[in-house]
């Protein structure tokens, strides 16, 4: 099954949580990143907990070791069940997080590559399958990759074999959700519901995915 995850990117508590109550039956987990957490304080979290759906948070963590462990520590002990980290840091940094995140009993995806146009200039020509490779070796729980590329997110399948694969990029950014869900574990979709003006409607019309199987 392919998990269908909103990218909350709302700075506004009380539209953040509109949003959410009304999409919940369509939804898998919740990704909270800068934009809402910068706005309304990690708290929010414990606010968005009455909806039972699992918090990812998409800190893309990027620091030394040390700081990487006191960062996601704080994620967890709000509530957050998942936290992004990038790869570019190295194995120990990286390794911080995953550790972190298995002595709260959390998970850990790595960004191997940003579904961006810019992030062929640093991701492509090795580095992404690098970093991939790297998530693999850490013992993260999966990898994050642009469904705006599906032939990207193919040959990062091959090095991450069963880890999961969540997938950003879809509809505001260009990706399609039918063209992508057969390949990943995951879609991340922010814009496309959260600005839609019946949001729920739009999160409905993305349900189907989350009956298609993943590889
Ligand atoms: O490579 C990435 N691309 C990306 O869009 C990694 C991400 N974490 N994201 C996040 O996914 C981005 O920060 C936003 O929260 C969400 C996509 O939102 P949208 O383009 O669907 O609005």
């Amino acid at each position: 099954m392919t998990e269908m995850i909103l990218a909350l990117d709302v700075t506004e508590k009380k539209k953040a949580l509109a949003i959410t109550h009304k999409c919940v039956p369509y939804l898998d987990a919740i990704k909270l990143g800068y934009p809402l957490i910068l706005s309304c304080g990690l708290s929010i979290a414990q606010e968005l907990e009455v909806e039972d759906l699992p918090l990812i948070a998409d800190f893309k963590v990027a620091d030394i070791p040390n700081t990487n462990r006191l960062i996601a520590e704080q994620v967890f002990d709000a509530g957050f069940s998942s936290i992004i980290c990038h790869g570019f840091i190295g194995k120990d940094a990286v390794q911080a997080c995953v550790d972190t995140s298995s002595d709260y009993g959390a998970a850990c995806f790595v960004v191997a590559e940003m579904s961006h146009p810019g992030a062929a200039e640093f991701f492509h020509g090795g580095t992404a399958e690098r970093i991939a490779r790297l998530a693999v070796e850490c013992g993260a729980d999966g990898i994050i990759a642009p469904a705006t590329r599906p032939e990207r997110v193919r040959a990062l399948r091959h090095i991450v074999g069963n880890r999961k694969i969540l997938s950003p990029g879809i509809g505001a950014q260009g990706g399609d959700a039918d063209a992508i869900a057969g390949l990943v574990d995951g879609i991340i979709v922010g814009r496309a519901i959260y600005d839609a003006e019946k949001p729920a409607a739009a999160a409905k019309a993305f349900a189907h995915i989350r009956k298609s199987n993943s590889i």
